[in-house]
């Protein structure tokens, strides 16, 4: 069986993943699961920057580490997968874009984050307040290629949030078609329409061309 192993340490990001990939017959092993205990610097200038940071900084660890939690997968059969993503304000000038996690300190709740954003937008009617959900997935294999899929999702910033799934912004992010927040939607509606959804199909297919060679 094909494994993918992903570079990520947040628990929202983690879940979707899951139900994304649900149905593709890999086994998809979060980088604790795996064991792997290894922090990647995120300093790049763009989310396709970052994503490939991360998986190919996790792919490298494990060249020099193996995967301490399953010693017997074979490297060729294994690809490490990260996703970069955020939140771009249009009328922020695209903050928080790849400061997303970081904006306002890493340990501020996001219930300060979406207030502040909120608040810097006081004012302004609807069409001023466009925002999207951007998400970068890399893949990176042991031989030393990788592969990169964005996905998109356009909406607007409300003015309160409203709805308890999803995580980070999701309260405060709202879309056009129904008004509603991407936390008011069910998972399967979120993913759906949603960048990961998006960024996560494209990459599965690019996946599937590659173990199909
Ligand atoms: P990893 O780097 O370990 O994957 P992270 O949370 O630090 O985790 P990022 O650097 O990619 O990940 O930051 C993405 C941030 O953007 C995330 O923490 C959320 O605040 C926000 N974000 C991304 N996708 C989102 C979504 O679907 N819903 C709500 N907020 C989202």
């Amino acid at each position: 069986m094909r494994t993918i192993i992903f570079a990520t340490g947040n628990e929202g990001k983690m879940k979707e993943i899951r139900e994304i990939l649900d149905g593709s017959g890999w086994q998809v092993l979060s980088q604790r699961e795996a064991g792997i205990d290894c922090e990647v610097e995120e300093n790049g200038t763009s989310f396709e920057e970052n994503a490939l940071l991360k998986a190919e900084g996790i792919r490298n660890w494990c060249l020099e580490n193996g995967i301490p939690n399953f010693p017997e997968l074979n490297l060729r059969e294994l690809a490490v997968l990260a996703d970069d993503s955020g939140l771009e304000v249009d009328a922020l000038g695209g903050e928080p874009g790849i400061y997303s996690a970081r904006y306002l300190g890493h340990d501020t709740s996001y219930r300060e984050k979406n207030a502040h954003i909120m608040e810097r937008l006081d004012g302004l009617p609807k069409q001023s307040r466009t925002a999207r959900f951007v998400c970068v997935i890399a893949a990176a294999f042991f031989d030393g290629h990788s592969h990169l899929a964005r996905g998109a999702v356009e909406g607007y910033i409300g003015w309160e949030e409203r709805g308890e799934n999803g995580f980070g912004y999701d309260p405060i992010f709202y879309l056009f078609e129904n008004d509603r927040s991407t936390a008011e939607l069910s998972p399967e509606e979120k993913n759906a329409v949603s960048h990961r959804g998006k960024a996560l199909r494209r990459m599965r297919e690019l996946l599937e061309e590659e173990y199909n060679k």
